[in-house]
């Protein structure tokens, strides 16, 4: 068994599309390839992931749950759920975890109903608008995050 902290890596609704839709907005790297590129990252910086995706917001919820008990943060996209879940606000307020909230695009640059996040006030930090490198920078900023944090 390893010793290395898990990072929970959450993706919300219809990530699973990715590199099969609109790859002007969100690129050409498929889910399944930024997976591989996160557990690259990951075992370089001395952690391991737990990389999910749901199209459903319950088990977004039930998902963060339970990194209460065997993750040492996470990391979410919560997608279309960033702007109108209380239900995973409140998830990621009960992990009491570090959480990092990530997206592709910058939902700043798009529509108003996407300037709204209930994710922001409980997470350490966002980062938005680097495509799947994001993830990187994610996985850097949480192993940061938990050094500091000791
Ligand atoms: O930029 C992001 O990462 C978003 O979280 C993506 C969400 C959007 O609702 C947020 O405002 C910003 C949408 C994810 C949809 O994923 C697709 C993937 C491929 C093709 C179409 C949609």
């Amino acid at each position: 068994m390893s010793d290395a902290p898990e990072i929970l890596i959450l993706n919300g609704p219809n990530l699973n599309m990715l590199g099969v839709r609109e790859p002007a907005l969100y690129g050409h790297e498929t889910l399944a390839d930024i997976e591989a590129m996160c557990r690259e990252r990951a075992g370089a910086l001395g952690l391991t992931v737990d990389f999910q995706q749901s199209n459903f917001e319950g088990e977004l919820v039930t998902l963060i749950q339970r990194a209460r008990d065997s993750a040492a943060g996470i990391i979410i996209n919560p997608a279309a759920y960033t702007h109108t879940s209380v239900a995973i606000h409140d998830a990621l307020k009960l992990a009491d975890l570090p959480v990092i909230e990530l997206h592709l695009s910058n939902p700043h640059q798009r529509e108003a109903f996407r300037h709204t996040s209930y994710v922001t006030t409980v997470a350490r930090g966002t980062i938005a608008g680097f495509g799947s490198h994001g993830y990187l920078l994610a996985l850097d900023a949480m192993s940061g995050l938990l050094e500091r944090d000791g």
